[in-house]
């Protein structure tokens, strides 16, 4: 298929095409690119759901109950889980896909696990292209789900609208773990396996935590109870999820952050390709074979040697 019927299978919501061009996202094909470019225009509208936190907290129940809850209220759901530990496509963990069969019986909802490992981009780049080419294809709310180590949290703010943050009862250990990072980027924080005891006492404790917390803006993380296996707790989490964009619509801040995010993307993009097209250039060239063997002597020095070969660049550039 060309890049413009794939374009336009995306567009007109062909299923089949927009997993491939997923892939073409994850391979890194210089195809990619192309396709993006020609979607862009058609991207924006989606509602994009980041949800993290530890292993084993019960974020792909939780996403599927509320893709029931979305669906009920006939909006249209891609899902992501974003898998750090799987190399590339079919790294989803199986629990997952057993788990989210129960959606993909339904039409209107696509599900995608993506692995990470090898990419160079990390998760931010091939996660960001790929809910862009889900919100082009037209559904309505985007969730990706990635497991809440590290860096993939950071990550998921840059994507997200509105960031999930969920936790279950127990030691109070996790409370320094919320505290020491994940604290920031909750929009919503839940507190799922309402069943276990001590659930009660971890609402509480967070919403302690949040009463003493400096940094509060005009939005209060509501803290919300569930119980992912019966779906207790759900439709509140959905409207408290529908609430957040309200807020981010009339504040304006969807505006100030789309602007922020745009000249974030862009300059991202001019530093990737300005390196890569300098190097392309230059390496294997006697030039800088010879340069590198200086700055090794100390004949020459890196940072002088860095700024000329940049000069040269551009000037030849401009020529
Ligand atoms: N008791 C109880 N168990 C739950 C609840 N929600 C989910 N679970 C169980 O917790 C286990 C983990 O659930 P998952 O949804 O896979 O959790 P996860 O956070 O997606 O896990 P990873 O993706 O591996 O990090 C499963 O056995 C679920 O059935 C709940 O509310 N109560
Ligand atoms: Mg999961």
């Amino acid at each position: 298929m060309s890049i413009d019927d794939l374009v336009e299978a995306v567009l007109s919501g062909k299923r089949r095409a927009l997993a491939r061009v997923i892939t073409l996202i994850e391979n890194e094909d210089p195809k990619a690119d192309k396709i993006l470019s020609a979607l862009y225009k058609h991207t924006g509208k989606a509602h994009v759901i980041g949800v993290t936190g530890p292993p084993g907290s019960g974020k792909s129940t939780i996403v599927t109950r509320m893709t029931a809850e979305f669906r009920r209220r006939s909006k249209t759901v891609g899902i992501i889980c974003v898998d750090p530990s799987s190399p590339f496509t079919g790294g989803a963990l199986l629990g997952d896909r057993i788990r989210m069969q129960e959606h993909t019986l339904d039409r209107e909802v696509f599900v995608r696990s993506m692995g990470t490992r090898g990419h160079l981009g990390g998760l931010s780049r091939a996660t960001s292209d790929a809910v862009r080419v889900i919100d082009a294809f037209g559904k309505d709310i985007i969730i990706v789900e990635t497991v809440g180590t590290g860096q993939s949290e950071v990550d998921v703010v840059e994507l997200a609208h509105t960031v999930i943050v969920t936790d279950v009862p127990g030691s109070g250990d996790d409370i320094q773990a919320i505290k020491a990072g994940i604290m920031e980027i909750a929009d919503i924080f839940v507190v799922n396996k309402k069943d276990l005891p001590g659930a009660d006492k971890k609402v509480t404790e967070i919403n302690a935590m949040l009463d003493i917390d400096p940094n509060m803006g005009m939005w209060r993380p509501p803290v919300i109870l569930t119980n992912a296996n019966t779906g207790e707790g759900i439709p509140e989490l959905v409207d408290k999820i529908e609430e957040h964009m309200r807020f981010l619509v009339e504040t304006g801040l969807l505006k100030k952050k789309g602007l922020e995010r745009s000249k974030e993307e862009l300059e991202q993009l001019m530093k990737y390709k300005l390196t890569r097209e300098l190097l392309m250039k230059l390496q294997g060239t006697p030039e800088y074979e010879e340069a590198i063997q200086k700055i090794a002597e100390r004949i020459a020095d890196p940072y002088t040697v860095a700024e000329r070969l940049i000069l040269d660049f551009l000037v030849k550039f401009r020529e």
